[in-house]
């Protein structure tokens, strides 16, 4: 399945009304803070022109996207971490994201109350983190009680273990997020086990005006971007209720509607771009009888991790893969060619997947 991301931010900014956007699933928005209670979640497929065409070269019956899932998290505010406003309940369901977006209100409109007040990107920003490292420091507090415990253990392991802690704490006691700390691959290990909330990667998202929609750079993403350049972040700008109000239309008509702003592309469209580029996705081809399939997995994942995705079976029996770009195979006009004319590789269990890769796994049960 594909990554999740999950929409955060302070109540009231807009997350239901771009998830909607997004998925179109009409999901309830209101004017009210705390309009989302339970998460909506919402499996989104991969527009792939490739996977199109693989398909249609191959004439497959069933063509199966890559897909991405998408959560709108419950509104955030100050003292979240303490139980304020709905309390740190859905801090769980962050835990669970591969990315998040970040979503800031860039909108002026005095009938939505803001919950601190006048929208200020910045210190939104700051309030929704704060309350991420608040969580992020009680995972640590809680580890390190347990590493103080057990010193019996494996000494060195554990004395390395709680140095790290102790240094992430005093980093995230200065308000810095987890993600910003510089770290050794050895240390990597353990942060991953921390699953801390502010070690994820965000894509920040400016819920923009309609008005604003052709201005270069309305004030608010200008903020945005000055904070996200510092952690090397990307920063998308959206108007989530204009896109909001399409959820009926197809894609095609949606693109039309929104050319009419200037815009060129689905804020969807737009976000796949961003998160793939950023958490460094890439994404190869099965054919397999009727079905044309696209998957999506980090660079560097190896052909055998990558049979494993389509079937864990696959890579238990792993045997070697035959390979073709998909540019390649379309160009040769089928398989059988690309076997006579040498075009088809046969690669091992350690060949790194690329971008674009239609893969035949040869495996045993
Ligand atoms: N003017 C304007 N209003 C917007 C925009 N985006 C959302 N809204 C409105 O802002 C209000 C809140 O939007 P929601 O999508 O419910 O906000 P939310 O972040 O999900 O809020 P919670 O679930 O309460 O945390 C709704 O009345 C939306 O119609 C926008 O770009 N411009
Ligand atoms: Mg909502």
């Amino acid at each position: 399945m594909g990554f999740k991301c999950g929409l955060v931010g302070l109540p009231n900014v807009g997350k239901s009304t771009l998830f909607t956007a997004l998925s179109s699933l009409p999901v309830e928005r209101a004017k009210y803070p705390f309009a989302t209670v339970e998460p909506n979640r919402a499996i989104v497929p991969v527009k792939d022109e490739r996977l199109s065409k693989v398909a249609a070269l191959v004439s497959s019956a069933e063509v199966t996207p890559a897909t991405l899932i998408i959560v709108d998290i419950a509104g955030l505010i100050e003292g979240a971490s303490r139980g304020e406003g709905l309390g740190n309940r859905f801090l769980a369901h962050i835990r669970e994201m591969d990315l998040l977006l970040h979503v800031v209100r860039g909108f002026d409109a005095p009938d939505i109350p803001h919950m601190a007040g006048e929208p200020e990107p910045k210190q939104d920003i700051e309030t929704v983190e704060l309350e991420l490292i608040f969580s992020d420091l009680s995972v640590l507090e809680k580890r390190l009680e347990r590493v103080q415990r057990s010193v019996k253990g494996p000494a060195r392991e554990a004395a390395a273990e709680k140095e790290f802690l102790e240094k992430m704490h005093d980093h995230l006691s200065t308000g810095k997020t987890a993600r910003s700390m510089k770290i050794t691959a050895l240390e990597e290990k353990i942060l991953e086990s921390l699953q801390l909330l502010t070690a994820k990667p965000v894509v920040y998202v400016v819920n923009i005006d309609e008005k604003d929609i052709t201005k270069e750079e309305p004030a608010a993403v200008k903020t945005v971007q000055a904070l996200a350049r510092a952690e090397g972040a990307p920063v998308i700008s959206i108007c989530a209720s204009l896109e909001g109000e399409l959820e009926e239309m197809e894609e095609e008509d949606k693109i039309l509607f929104l050319q009419e702003y200037g815009l060129e592309e689905t804020s969807l469209n737009r976000l796949i771009k961003v998160g793939y580029d950023y958490l460094q996705l890439i994404t190869y081809f099965t054919i397999k009888g009727q079905e044309a399939r696209a998957w999506a997995v980090p660079k560097g994942t190896t052909a055998r991790r990558g049979a494993g995705e389509v079937h864990s079976d696959m890579e238990k029996g792993f045997i070697a893969a035959e390979v073709i770009n998909w540019r390649e195979l379309l160009e040769v006009g089928s398989v059988t060619s690309a076997k006579e004319n040498g075009i088809l590789r046969l690669e091992g269990r350690d060949y790194l997947i690329r971008d674009g890769d239609v893969i035949y796994f040869r495996f045993k049960v």
